[in-house]
């Protein structure tokens, strides 16, 4: 069963990259995922088709409408036939819950993901409040809109189907999947510009070529993030 995106943007253009090249465009092609966008432009009544407005109670920015966003979740409500509990609704604002490899993991069992850009300014709240979507962010920095996080969803989730990389076991030794970051990796030449391979690796000894890379995946681990050393979510 495919996992279909539902990218409701102001800017498919941006998003459409991502199912252009590589890894995702090949799952695209095999039909391992689909993809639909909705331009909530295309669902405003005015001349000028605004979507945005001056915020309530004063100050600096602009506000994204209700109406335009809630007519263009509903038209993809009508249309979709999956059911909801097989479905998940992220809206993508830098005050989402952070996401991390593990809701990659569980997004990755759904078959409709649907994926609320906004860009520029804040939704209104009602849009927040009234579609039932959660609300996720990809990290502490704030982007100029939603597609970039989309985007990010789209291909950390693609490569967790089944069939989508060549090489199922490449998931498993990756950082995060086993709570630490991935050993360093070397290929040919052994001698490159003086800097030398780690004799273990040509060893042949794989009992000791697993000791040194768990040695040198908890050494990164504990330089660079501390923070997953203590972090018993996984
Ligand atoms: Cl989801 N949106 C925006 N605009 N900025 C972000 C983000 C999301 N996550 C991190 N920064």
């Amino acid at each position: 069963m495919a996992l279909t995106f539902e990218v409701i943007t102001l800017f498919p253009g941006m998003v459409r990259g991502v199912f252009s090249e590589s890894i995702i465009s090949r799952a695209l092609k095999a039909e391992l995922i689909q993809v639909n966008f909705t331009d909530p432009r295309d669902f405003t009544t005015d001349n000028h088709r605004s979507v945005d407005d001056k915020p309530y109670g004063g100050g600096p920015g602009m506000v994204l409408k209700p109406e335009p966003f809630f007519k263009a979740v509903e038209s993809i409500d009508e249309r979709v036939t999956i059911p909801p509990e097989k479905t998940r609704r992220l809206l993508f604002t830098p005050q989402g819950r952070p996401l991390k490899q593990k809701d990659f993991r569980n997004l990755a069992q759904a078959e409709c993901l649907y994926l609320l850009c906004g860009h520029y300014e804040g939704f209104d709240e009602r849009i927040r409040e009234g579609l039932g979507f959660e609300e996720v962010s990809i990290g502490d920095y704030v982007l100029t809109g939603g597609e970039i996080p989309a985007m990010t969803v789209i291909d950390g989730v693609t490569r967790l189907l089944p069939g989508a990389l060549g090489n199922e076991e490449s998931i498993a030794d990756e950082s995060f999947e086993s709570g630490l970051l991935e050993y360093p990796q070397y290929t040919r030449p052994f001698d490159f510009r003086g800097m030398k391979v780690p004799e273990v690796l040509l060893s042949g000894n794989h009992a000791e070529i697993e000791k040194w890379r768990r040695k040198e995946s908890l050494r990164r681990t504990q330089s660079r993030r501390e923070d997953l050393l203590n972090d018993s979510s996984e």
